[in-house]
């Protein structure tokens, strides 16, 4: 079988393009049409589609090559049912538009149009005055192209050869540039319209020319390659070139930072699935996005979408709800700054922080302990507490109080599985405790709290404490937890939104106790009041539940002869 060149098609009077995709090796089997390469200019970009079907025996281009009409990129064995021999540059590529028959290639090549008056979109003043109708200018032989983005809008000052409106096709996509500087009076179009050559994309308020301006007023203007509708019969004076090919082979103007650049099959595989290209971080060159990109950002969805469970979802593309990238700041502009590196502990434990407090929908809720009888306890038995070598305060009390709570309330003691789309409830009372150190903050867990009485779990959450702020952990001291406290009672402060320590479902804060005047049937009496802020896992534990299990711990440490039972 008949081995054949495949070579660049015609694509205008550019010629050297970068090729930014390589889209067969070879050894693959292609089909008439199906697209080997991409090749893209700062303002358009096109696949070359093979012109008959069959097996591609060599590739004779590799990414980031540059090409010209002409060049033969691959060789291609032509399978049966394509027999028929055909010029492969002259097979139709759907991509760059064919010349017209009054323009021969050989005439292009030895007088290329001046990319200005090439690419320039028509312009026809009305009424002498200073608005003009923007018009789409020669875009080859497609006569019906869809407009994927509208880039202006009424009101908008551009730029002479600012970007208007983006056109693709099924191999093409393209930018209609403005043909002068001015005020887009109004837009004529709108994304998902279909426009063809001469068809009014805006009305533009022309500026008035400055002396430097270098685009000439349309009166003064070279004879565009195509004026405002123009009859199909008549001959274009001027233009001795080819039909203008995508709007822009013209490397001198750039994308706006908001389209993101990416190749029209990109495109369509990224709006076939629903993916924004704005929220996709390009790794081709420039910041291309490549399909891989697409791919990456559609599997890092779902693998956040199943690690938040059955009730996460991910915000609706365009929705302002998805997240912002962190705002980049030179602070120094402002005044003298120091800048310190976080710790390794900073660092960990605020990746941490972040997923959980968005990943997990918190509640928080707040509640008071009447520990005035629970107090008077503890300070009769601090002296004793002190002389056997550790400090009894209030946490041991409320590591006792909430095991008991999370006995009588078992779904605040289990984590979510969102493999399963379970539950796991646990049998066993791990709690962890939170710990500021110098180096920020750490979670030790107190293992089986059930089994421990009040001087061993003091004695607990001293010796974790101290292993804590003398960087002794390991790993597994802080795994296991079944629910956290966070105790901010030494330090101060009313309540608190404590975040929930993944995978628990629970924390509960805890803040300084106050002496307050409490109305006990007869009279105001003077109580220690403890303040509870109990964060919980919406999707677990609704907030009945949560008010319930604050009302019971408030119970218990009213009187702790309650433990007992
Ligand atoms: N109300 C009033 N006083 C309280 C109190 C409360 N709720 N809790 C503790 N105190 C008292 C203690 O009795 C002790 O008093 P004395 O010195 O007179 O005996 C003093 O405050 C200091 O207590 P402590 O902080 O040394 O001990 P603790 O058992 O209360 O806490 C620990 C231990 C490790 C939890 C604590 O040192 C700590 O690191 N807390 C910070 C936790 C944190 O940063 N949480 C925020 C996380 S963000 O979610």
């Amino acid at each position: 079988m008949a081995v054949k060149d495949i070579r660049v098609p015609d694509i205008g009077d550019f010629d050297s393009v970068e090729i930014i995709e390589v889209l067969v090796a070879p050894g693959d089997t292609v089909a008439a049409e199906d697209s080997l390469i991409t090749l893209e200019s700062d303002k358009a970009s096109m696949e070359v589609p093979a012109p008959e079907g069959g097996r591609i025996v060599d590739l004779k281009v590799a990414l980031g090559d540059s090409v010209a009409e002409g060049d033969v990129i691959a060789t291609i064995e032509a399978g049966e049912a394509t027999a028929d021999p055909e010029p492969p540059a002259a097979a139709e590529p759907a991509a760059p538009p064919a010349p017209p028959e009054t323009a021969p290639a050989e005439t292009a090549q030895a007088e290329p149009v001046p990319a200005e008056a090439a690419a320039a979109p028509a312009a026809a003043t009305s009424g002498g005055g200073g608005t003009i109708e923007i018009t789409v200018p020669d875009i080859g032989d497609f006569d019906d192209v869809e407009i994927i983005e509208v880039l202006v809008g009424p009101g908008d000052s551009v730029a002479a050869e600012d970007s208007l409106i983006t056109l693709e096709s099924d191999k093409a996509s393209m930018e209609v540039p403005a043909p002068q500087a001015g005020t887009i009076v109004e837009m004529k179009v709108e994304v998902g319209g279909r426009v063809g050559e001469g068809d009014v994309i805006a009305i533009l308020e022309a500026a008035a020319p400055a002396a430097a301006d270098p685009a000439p007023p349309p009166a003064a203007a070279p004879p565009a390659p195509a004026a405002a509708k123009p009859a199909p019969t008549e001959p274009e004076a001027p233009r001795k070139g080819p039909r203008t090919p995508p709007v822009s082979f013209d490397a001198s103007r750039v994308l706006p930072d908001s389209v993101p650049h990416a190749s029209p099959s990109v495109r369509r595989f990224a709006r076939e699935l629903g993916v924004d290209l704005a929220e996709v971080n390009g790794t081709g060159r420039k910041g291309r996005i490549v399909k891989a990109d697409v791919e990456g950002y559609v599997k890092g969805v779902m693998q956040q979408a199943r690690r938040g469970g059955a009730g996460a979802t991910q915000a609706p593309a365009g929705s302002g709800l998805s997240l912002l990238d962190w705002p980049k700041v030179d602070f120094a502009k402002f005044g003298e700054i120091e800048t310190r590196p976080l710790s390794r502990i900073q660092k960990i434990s605020g990746a941490n922080l972040s997923r959980n407090w968005v990943m997990i929908p918190h509640v928080t809720q707040h509640d008071e302990a009447d520990i005035t009888e629970m107090e008077a306890f503890r300070k009769s038995h601090s002296e004793a507490a002190k002389a056997a070598g550790y400090k009894l305060t209030p946490l041991a009390f409320l590591i006792k109080a909430v095991v008991a709570a999370l006995k009588e309330f078992p779904t605040f003691n289990a984590s979510l599985d969102p493999e399963s789309e379970s539950l796991v409830l646990k049998k066993y009372f791990h709690v962890g405790v939170a710990v500021d150190t110098p180096d920020g903050l750490v979670v030790p867990v107190v293992r089986d709290c059930d089994q421990k009485s009040l001087y061993e779990l003091a004695s607990d959450v001293v010796a974790a404490s101290i292993k804590a702020r003398d960087k002794k952990l390991s790993p597994t001291d802080m795994q296991g937890g079944c629910f956290s406290i966070s105790s901010l009672g030494g330090i101060g402060g009313t309540a608190f939104t404590p975040i929930i320590n993944a995978p628990e479902v629970a924390i509960l804060g805890v803040s300084r106790s106050v002496l307050k005047p409490v109305w006990n049937g007869k009279e105001f009496e003077p109580r220690l009041m403890l303040p509870l802020s109990l964060s919980y896992d919406h999707r677990v534990i609704d907030g009945a539940t949560a008010a319930r299990f604050t009302g019971y711990l408030a119970h218990v440490l009213g009187d702790i002869r309650r433990l007992l039972l």
